[in-house]
């Protein structure tokens, strides 16, 4: 039997994610990573994050890498790039996931008309972005996935539904998202919030980072199987 599963509870791991004697998360160069023994496979994803100006690509991108957010919308000039190393057991296995996070500027991807082919370029998993609070982007949402992906790119996709802690102004239900992931087949991830003790920063993104390279894994395996 496998134990398939997250490891960053661990000690022995979160002192590699981790600033020593803080809660913070350390930050690795281009040609930096965790100190992991070198038996431990490293498996790379490019991530795509699209949706409409303002949706929460930038405020989605900084929360799984441990930046600080926006507190108010400055538009992304042209293409940013982060990269997160996270820590997965897949199987009775340990892979130490980098998952690079690209995030275009909807005005300058509009703009210039080489943005999106580079963002789709060999594109593993595809973050359609919508606010909560956005009742018509949200009923865009079918085109908007379909628009997002090419069946070339066979990328895994998911719809990332931020600004999810404002319950006041949410204008989509959960009914709406459960009916919306059981008729299309796409998973929803809400978001939003930050977590109200710094301390507890890794604990509140952990769930969405085990939950995507989950689902990268898992269309490894459809894709190895389909061959
Ligand atoms: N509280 C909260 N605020 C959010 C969330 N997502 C986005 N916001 C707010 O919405 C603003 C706009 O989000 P951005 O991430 O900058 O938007 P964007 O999609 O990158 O927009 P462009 O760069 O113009 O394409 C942010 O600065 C936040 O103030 C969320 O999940 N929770
Ligand atoms: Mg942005």
């Amino acid at each position: 039997m496998g134990s398939d599963g997250p490891v960053w509870e661990s000690k022995t791991y979160q002192k590699k994610l981790l600033i020593p004697g803080t809660n913070k998360r350390k930050f690795f160069g281009v040609l930096e990573k965790p100190n992991l023994p070198p038996s431990v496979p490293n498996v790379t994803y490019k991530i795509f994050l699209c949706g409409k100006t303002a949706s929460g690509k930038t405020w989605t991108m900084n929360c799984l890498s441990g930046q600080e957010v926006p507190s108010q919308h400055v538009e992304t000039i042209g293409v940013q790039c982060s990269h997160v190393f996270w820590p997965m057991k897949i199987g009775s296995r340990l892979i130490l996931f980098r998952l690079e996070l690209w995030d275009a500027g909807e005005a300058s991807t509009r703009q210039y008309s080489h943005i999106l082919p580079a963002c789709r370029e060999g594109v593993d998993a595809v973050l359609v972005c919508c606010s909560a609070s956005d009742r018509e982007g949200w009923l865009d949402m079918p085109r908007a996935v379909a628009e997002a992906t090419q069946p070339a790119d066979r990328a895994a996709v998911a719809v990332i539904l931020t600004r999810w802690d404002q319950f006041s102004k949410r204008e989509v239900t959960e009914a709406e998202v459960e009916a919306f992931e059981k008729s299309r087949g796409v998973p929803v991830v809400r978001l939003g919030g930050t977590a109200s003790d710094p301390a507890q920063e890794m604990p509140h993104i952990a769930p969405t980072l085990n939950f995507l390279c989950r689902r990268l894994w898992q269309r490894d395996q459809e894709l190895l199987s389909i061959k």
